[in-house]
């Protein structure tokens, strides 16, 4: 399309200066009646250079085009492995179709797979854009958009939601983790087991709180509780490298402060502050740190 643009602009641009620089002699306009030869080769100008070469040009590009979008839609991504992407005001729901994964703010992939990808959204409008792989999808409520995604490096790749969906729009990043295949299918089949038995008593102890106090309300843990899934799934929290949408690494100190304070680390978050006792709050937090 560009070699045969730039052949068309410098043949227009050519014709241009000919016309402006051609001598026409000294006669008054009046006198330039035309022959009728001239005249001949006038329409023929017209006529070809108008209609005939134009027609020519764009059908050529036309088949050219779809032969391109034709290619690019031969990408049959695998059926074996579909995500869903869910936006949430300010957090990624991700979920493996097939496999029964429910996971947040992390999305993993083979290297070289090319992938379907489901967008949609429960509350407004969010905007998938990991700008290293491709480019900005949106995620609308009541819709699903598709593409194929497919990282031909591995890596992590950061995300980020772009399109303003709120108070704390800046802080919804997602990670995606581009993995050899072999490793990929580890990491799905460990994410779709239910949540490890605590063993620990202080972890026991954690798991009780949990059940008993708002947490289970909005988080689910598979094979322990089910959630109205306001919040992340938790049953693999401990393996994320995020917390809250990328906000902070997934540290001991940074959970702590997460379930201690959370309207202080993300201001307007959907999460409300919750009232633990200090022992409470450690037994807890050696639950969540088993959930591997
Ligand atoms: C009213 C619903 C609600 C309740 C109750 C609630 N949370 Fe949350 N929680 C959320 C939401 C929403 C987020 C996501 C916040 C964000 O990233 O914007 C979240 C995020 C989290 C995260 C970070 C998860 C991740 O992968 O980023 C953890 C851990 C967590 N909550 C634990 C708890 C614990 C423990 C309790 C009980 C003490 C609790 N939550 C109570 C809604 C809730
Ligand atoms: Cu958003």
């Amino acid at each position: 399309m560009l070699w045969v643009g730039g052949a068309v602009w410098v043949l227009v641009v050519a014709l241009l200066l000919i016309a402006l620089f051609r001598q026409r002699g000294e006669e008054p306009l009046e006198a330039l009646s035309l022959t009728a030869q001239q005249s001949l080769g006038a329409r023929a100008w017209i006529i070809g250079g108008g209609i005939v070469m134009p027609v020519v040009v764009l059908l050529g590009l036309i088949i050219l085009t779809v032969g391109a979008l034709r290619l690019m839609a031969a990408t049959t991504p695998s059926d074996e492995v579909v995500i869903e992407v869910i936006g949430h005001q300010w957090w990624w729901e991700v979920r493996y179709l097939n496999q029964n994964v429910i996971t947040a703010n992390e999305l993993h992939l083979p290297v070289g797979q090319p992938l379907e990808i489901k967008l949609t959204s429960v509350d407004v409008i969010h905007s998938f854009w990991v700008p290293e792989l491709h480019g900005k999808f949106d995620l609308i409520p009541g819709r699903t958009n598709r593409f194929v995604l497919q990282a031909d490096q591995p890596g992590e790749y950061r995300g980020q939601c772009a399109e303003f969906c709120g108070l704390q729009h800046a802080k919804m990043a997602i990670l995606v983790v581009a993995q050899a295949p072999e490793d990929f299918m580890a990491w799905l089949d460990q994410q779709a087991q239910p949540a490890p038995q605590p063993t620990e008593p202080a972890a026991l102890a954690g798991r009780q709180i949990f059940l008993e106090s708002a947490c289970r309300e909005c988080h689910t843990i598979r094979g322990v509780s089910a959630s109205n899934g306001a919040g992340p799934d938790l049953t693999h929290l401990a393996g994320r490298r995020t917390l809250a949408a990328g906000t902070r690494l997934n540290t001991p100190e940074h959970l702590a402060e997460w379930i201690s304070a959370p309207q202080a680390v993300k201001p307007g978050n959907l999460m409300p502050e919750t009232s633990l006792t200090p022992e409470e709050l450690s037994s807890l937090l050696a639950y969540l740190e088993s959930l591997k």
